[in-house]
């Protein structure tokens, strides 16, 4: 399915070159994760399968959270809607097109973070492509893993799909509205959260009726707090002068938005 990463495949991509490309990987993530500490910026990668509510959540998030700076980069194979939606609900946006690869890297979300033009932020939303698979295993320097699944897509899924919700800061069982309608248990979704997750946390929201979003918000503030707390406790500015130049994204220069 991707031609970068072979998701997994060792006859697609060989073992010794998907190590060197998570390598390489890896040190354009650090460089990314310097810049949102330095800074104070939380930077959220949320992924989940095609169509789990990921936008939608974000739409919602737009409303609840105005004494926020927002911002997102939106990843998708082949279109700007994302992008396109989160603008229109107040969030700027710039869109990664990803071709035909089914996840972002590291260096795709740098690029984003470069050519964004925003001012100062307090949080960057990065909408990962649809896909429960190789997302995961490509750091972006995030400070937080959100995944958002929906509960239409049956009680199974952190059984079959385990490194993504191993890794999750979060799992937002999302469109709850819809479980009068379903044959799925949302305690059975979190006994097998429990299975995979080191430290299982889980919060039903509805985008639809505004259900959960209250906890959502809470969540991202207190996740916010912890970050300014320890980069509070480095050195002033250690973050940005470790780098090798200044992301724009991330300074001041337009603050005024
Ligand atoms: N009933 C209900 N529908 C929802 C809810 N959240 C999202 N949806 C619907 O689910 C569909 C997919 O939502 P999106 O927000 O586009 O999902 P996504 O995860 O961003 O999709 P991709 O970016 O394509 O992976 C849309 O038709 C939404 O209206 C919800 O809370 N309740
Ligand atoms: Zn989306
Ligand atoms: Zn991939
Ligand atoms: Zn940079």
């Amino acid at each position: 399915m991707c031609e970068t990463c072979g998701c997994g495949d060792p006859a697609v991509v060989r073992v010794d070159v998907h190590e060197r490309l998570l390598a390489g990987n890896d040190r354009v993530a650090a460089h990314n994760r310097e810049h949102f500490v330095g800074r104070g910026v939380l930077a959220v990668n949320m992924m989940g399968s095609p169509g789990s509510g990921k936008t939608a959540l974000l739409e919602a998030t737009a409303r609840l959270l105005c004494d926020w700076r927002l911002a997102a980069l939106s990843g998708d194979l082949a279109t700007a809607r994302d992008a396109e939606r989160l603008q229109a609900a107040g969030i700027p946006a710039r869109s990664i097109t990803t071709g035909a690869a089914c996840h972002l890297d590291a260096a795709l979300v740098h690029e984003g973070l470069h050519g964004a033009g925003w001012g100062e932020v307090d949080c960057v939303f990065i909408e990962n492509v649809g896909n429960l698979v190789c997302p995961a295993i490509y750091d972006l320097g995030q400070g937080a893993n959100v995944v958002v699944l929906s509960v239409t897509e049956g009680e199974d899924k952190p059984l079959k799909y385990p490194v993504m919700f191993k890794g999750a800061d979060l799992v937002v069982l999302s469109k709850v509205d819809l479980l009068p309608h379903l044959d799925v248990r949302v305690e059975v979704i979190v006994e097998a959260l429990s299975r995979v997750m080191p430290a299982t946390a889980a919060i039903e929201v509805s985008a639809r009726t505004g259900q959960g979003l209250g906890r959502w918000v809470s969540w991202l503030r207190a996740r916010r707090e912890a970050l300014r707390a320890a980069s509070g406790s480095a050195p002033a500015g250690a973050g940005a002068a470790a780098t090798t130049h200044a992301c724009p994204a991330l300074t001041a220069r337009n603050a005024k938005r």
